[in-house]
């Protein structure tokens, strides 16, 4: 209930210079008037510095006492924050005490939860700040404050009044007879239809770079054995990660490494090499490595050169998409070959490897022409513009058709709610908890 106060620790459980509490709700400011003993009205958004007392009166802690003001705050209620320091103990105490004091321990999410309620930010920035927070590389934290300062919401509303317009326009249709109907209205409700929502929302459909931001990939290398697969792990992620010998059959287990490739977190994974054998261990190896290739979102083969037989996917897979082919040890071979779609390589002179990399981040979507401002982030709301691009479609192709018309402007409401639902707009109580119960606590 909005009625209540809540209080949180806001900063990340363990040690550091300091830990902040934070309160929100109407009691928020007298509860640490009683906590600091003041008898004054804190000034908003100035410091305060105070001793915050136990019920005994006996120090807490002291630090910093800031009070923000009604709707001048994250929340958009009255908003404390105590800036302490950062010890769990004194913490837990502090937090403790505000709690005797009136407040309720507040729920993950609470506080954006209560900004979007007080309409401080639509529901997509208040998914931004997780996304903000839990970015793994700086440009998915790029596109997630862009979401933040509402470019992405600014769209949705935008394509919502349209279409409030447009259902506007063939409700006043419905009025008439059908034969007073003007002979251009349909054709240009289709045109206004198609530019100012199918186009649009196709494009910003047809772009997955925003989601791989955030949900990141994985990445496969495959091959027979002692084709440069352990090599090539080392060489893209910078590390010297994997044992690398001539002996055919070295690396046995799956081996990942975390790093990014045009600011798309991935996942690379190294295999044991396809082979058959008797061995039971590294029999164990090509099936994990089959499955690894079987689930990633990117499968690199690799092949050697100079070893003609290691360069047919199709010997251990009937009917898997490598999505990149390699051809290593490109140094060992004199005669020109006939690469047939294979990336020429040499990981040992490191040719090719830029090259490489850029067709990896390519079949990532990392060049995806996308208006960033406009980049669908999450599944949630890659399946509400779905939903609504259905309906929209599916209202145009009545449009037109003799006692269809309530119809359309059915299907056009239908496609208005589901893009409320990416705002928090409309009856959206089970969305927000949805959405909420991700975030963490104190945020
Ligand atoms: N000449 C040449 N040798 C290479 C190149 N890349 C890797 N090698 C060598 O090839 C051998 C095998 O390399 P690894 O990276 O261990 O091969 P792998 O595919 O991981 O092998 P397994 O783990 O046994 O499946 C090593 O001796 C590497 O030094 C290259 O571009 N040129
Ligand atoms: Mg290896």
């Amino acid at each position: 209930m909005l009625t209540d106060t809540i209080s949180a620790i806001a900063t990340p459980q363990g040690r550091g210079g300091i830990g902040i509490i934070r309160l929100s709700g109407p009691q928020a400011a007298a509860v640490a008037l009683k906590l600091c003993k003041r008898a004054e009205p804190f000034i908003p958004r100035q410091t305060h510095f105070h001793h915050w007392y136990d019920a005994n009166g006996e120090t807490i802690d002291h630090g910093l006492t800031i009070y923000f003001a009604g709707s001048k705050s994250y929340t958009g209620e009255d908003t404390i924050e105590l800036q302490g320091h950062g010890s769990p103990v004194l913490l837990r105490v502090l937090f403790e005490r505000t709690l005797a004091l009136g407040c309720r321990a507040a729920e993950p999410g609470e506080f954006t939860r209560r900004a979007v309620e007080h309409g401080k930010m639509d529901l997509s920035q208040a998914e931004a700040v997780v996304a903000c927070i839990d970015a793994a590389t700086l440009r998915a934290a790029k596109q997630a404050q862009k979401q933040l300062d509402g470019a992405f919401g600014r769209r949705i509303s935008q394509y919502m009044d349209d279409l409030t317009s447009i259902v506007a326009h063939v409700e006043a249709c419905l009025d008439f007879p059908e034969d007073e109907v003007p002979d251009l209205f349909y054709s240009q409700l289709q045109t206004r239809v198609e530019n100012e929502l199918i186009k649009p929302i196709k494009q910003q459909l047809n772009s997955k770079l925003g989601e791989r931001l955030f949900e990141g990939a994985t990445i496969a290398i495959i091959g027979e054995p002692n084709v440069g697969k352990s090599s090539l792990l080392n060489a893209l992620s910078g590390r010297d990660r994997a044992i690398v010998t001539d002996i055919a059959g070295t690396t046995r287990d799956t081996l990942d490494v975390d790093f990014e490739i045009n600011g798309i977190p991935v996942r690379l994974t190294d295999t044991a090499g396809l082979r058959t054998t008797d061995n039971i261990v590294e029999q164990e190896g090509v099936r994990r490595a089959k499955d690894a290739a079987q689930t990633a979102d990117l499968v690199v083969f690799v092949a050697d050169a100079s070893r003609p037989e290691t360069w047919n996917p199709a010997t251990h897979f009937k009917d898997l998409n490598c999505q990149l082919k390699v051809m290593n040890k490109m140094d060992k071979v004199d005669a020109p070959l006939t690469l047939n779609g294979y990336l020429p390589v040499s990981i040992k002179e490191e040719k090719g490897l830029t090259h490489l990399i850029k067709h990896m981040s390519e079949q990532l979507g990392a060049f995806d022409l996308a208006d960033e401002g406009a980049m669908v982030t999450s599944a949630r709301h890659r399946t509400a513009l779905t939903t609504s691009l259905a309906a929209i479609e599916a209202g145009l192709s009545m449009l037109g058709q003799e006692d269809m018309i309530d119809l359309t402007a059915m299907e056009w409401r239908r496609a208005w709610s589901s893009l409320g639902e990416i705002l928090g707009i409309g009856d959206v109580e089970f969305i927000l908890d949805r959405v909420f119960s991700e975030f963490c606590i104190g945020k």
